[in-house]
């Protein structure tokens, strides 16, 4: 299954070959969650003929891959069809709005619908014969305007949509409004703006429950409610978000915080993670997440491989209790997958132990970590608003080792270790609080050279009242998505170790501080396959 393919996954979603990037109109209906993406049929690299793609599931988990939902035919996507979403209309009627290059390379957004309603897979989707139903307005570069979100309604009845923009170096996010879903009206206001990021791709916009884990549908407004607006900066290739009020009558999004261009910004993902996109699950009341992780190593080794492109496992969404940014969790559909367990209980860490957690299949393994926060007086002092965490993270591995930290997981390490990735926390002392500090480090993660091996690493805050410190990794070959302190902070890397491959594949647990840890519980599974297969190869199964 690996002998030729050490580096795809078991249980995250790709197609059976070739390119992948932005997740595509996700959406759940009548039973079916379906995801597009985009694609390109020929070959593993980013081409000009780019599709949507289409795969149906009943769990988020296991897929199947359909036909191509969209692809160019129309004079006004004729050079491929780009990003763009799905909105259910009232009726229970699905529409797509995407966005075509044209023939004159202008991006224009165009609307499909099902061909048959009573297909369950919806496997058809017919183009509206008035395409494009929105061109390029006044101040909007016309080979950047694209990504339509999905639309939500206003208390006055008419619909709301947004689109990714830029005009010289300002990046912008245009509303548009329509009462008929075809004639859309431009309004004069950005929706948001930022000087000197470049363009907005993929802008999200969504409602989340003050209080509460369980998602809202995107057209809810009321007290109960706070919004959300992400934007996926092509210049940062990161997913920025932003926690706010929105007044409707006056098409203005208010966020507790600007855009800064440095570490304080909120990301979703603090390592590779890009053009997400969420909707609303309201089979099971959840605001889903799903992000494109592309790959770290070179195109050429992608053309070696056939196939480039992941996307995250699913994550659940919801705002934490301070209101003020959002947590993310993997869908517990994936917990499904766990086969055999290791569990270690009440182990003392002493500075400088590692303890190998045998007998799981370490390169396809869910791993829970609940250390007991330590003693924190003699943690080292840090003005965490003056470093960057990722640059700390990166040092951390040259320095010399902690005071509280760095303990934590090597993952797809090889049995010498001169293979390993490290997710590791750190904790410091800032003048007014506790600070966390969580690392990827890559550096080490293979001994293959022209890959991006950047380590990536971010803050988050200590409640010295809390007993523990939680870790959550979730290992797939090629794919190491970490989750510190129950999802605040979520770090997504891409490795492709030469040594560590499927069994030679090793998991430690280890504490470099000079303080020992406790380390009150640590759950390990094997991950079982996920089933994604081509729906032909189905039929003639
Ligand atoms: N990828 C799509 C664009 C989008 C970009 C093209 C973001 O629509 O802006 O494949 O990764």
């Amino acid at each position: 299954l690996h002998e030729g393919q050490p580096y795809r996954t078991s249980y995250h979603f790709q197609p059976s070959k070739n390119w992948m990037n932005d997740p595509n109109g996700p959406m759940y209906y009548k039973g079916v969650y379906h995801l597009f993406y985009q694609h390109n049929p020929f070959a593993a690299t980013f081409g000009d003929q780019i599709v949507w793609a289409h795969s149906v599931s009943y769990d988020l988990i296991n897929w199947i891959h359909l036909n191509n939902a969209i692809e160019p035919s129309e004079p006004y996507d004729i050079n491929s069809c780009w990003s763009g979403s799905a909105t259910i209309l009232p009726g229970e009627k699905p529409v797509i709005l995407y966005t075509g290059i044209d023939e004159n390379k202008h991006q224009v957004q165009n609307l499909a619908t099902p061909k048959d309603l009573s297909d369950p897979f919806l496997r058809e989707w017919i183009k509206y014969p008035q395409n494009p139903v929105i061109t390029p307005p006044n101040g909007v570069e016309v080979d950047n305007f694209r990504d339509p979100s999905t639309a939500w309604l206003g208390k006055d009845g008419k619909w709301r949509v947004i689109i990714g923009a830029q005009n010289g170096d300002e990046g912008k996010v245009i509303l548009f409004q329509s009462d008929d879903f075809f004639n859309w009206t431009v309004d004069p206001n950005p929706f948001y703006a930022t000087d000197k990021t470049g363009v907005c791709e993929c802008p999200d916009f969504f409602p989340v429950f003050i209080h509460g884990r369980n998602g809202v549908d995107t057209s809810v407004q009321n007290p109960s409610v706070r919004h959300v607006a992400k934007i996926s900066y092509l210049s940062r290739q990161h997913d920025y978000y932003f926690v706010g009020k929105y007044v409707d009558d006056q098409e203005l999004f208010i966020p507790d915080t600007n855009f800064t261009g440095t570490s304080l910004d909120l990301r979703y993902d603090y390592g590779k993670f890009y053009a997400s996109k969420t909707f609303f699950d309201h089979q099971k009341h959840r605001r889903i997440l799903w992000g494109w992780i592309n790959e770290s190593d070179s195109t050429q080794d992608d053309i070696d491989k056939g196939w480039a492109g992941l996307q995250s496992i699913p994550r659940q969404v919801w705002l934490d209790e301070t209101g003020k940014r959002l947590i993310q969790w993997p869908i517990e559909d994936v917990e499904k997958l766990r086969g055999e367990q290791i569990s270690i209980n009440g182990e003392k860490l002493e500075s400088g132990s590692r303890i190998e957690v045998s007998g799981i299949t370490a390169s396809q393994a869910d791993i829970e970590v609940i250390y007991e926060m330590p003693e924190l007086e003699n943690a080292e002092l840090i003005d965490s608003d003056s470093v960057d965490p990722q640059l700390l993270c990166s040092q951390e591995y040259a320095s010399s080792c902690g005071t509280i930290g760095p303990f934590g997981l090597s993952v797809l390490a090889s049995e010498d270790l001169i293979e390993q990735t490290e997710i590791s926390f750190h904790i410091y002392k800032a003048p007014t609080r506790y600070v966390g500090l969580m690392c990827s480090d890559q550096s080490r993660s293979s001994l293959r050279k022209d890959l991006d091996k950047t380590t990536y690493g971010a803050f988050f805050d200590i409640d010295p009242r809390l007993k523990t410190i939680s870790l959550r990794v979730l290992i797939d070959h090629s794919i190491v998505e970490s989750f510190g302190e129950e999802g605040r902070v979520c770090i997504t890397s891409r490795v492709y170790p030469s040594l560590a491959i499927g069994k030679d594949a090793h998991l430690f647990v280890f504490n470099k501080g000079t303080q020992s840890i406790s380390l009150s519980k640590l759950n390990a599974w094997s991950m079982n396959k996920a089933q994604i297969n081509n729906e032909k190869a189905l039929d003639c199964s």
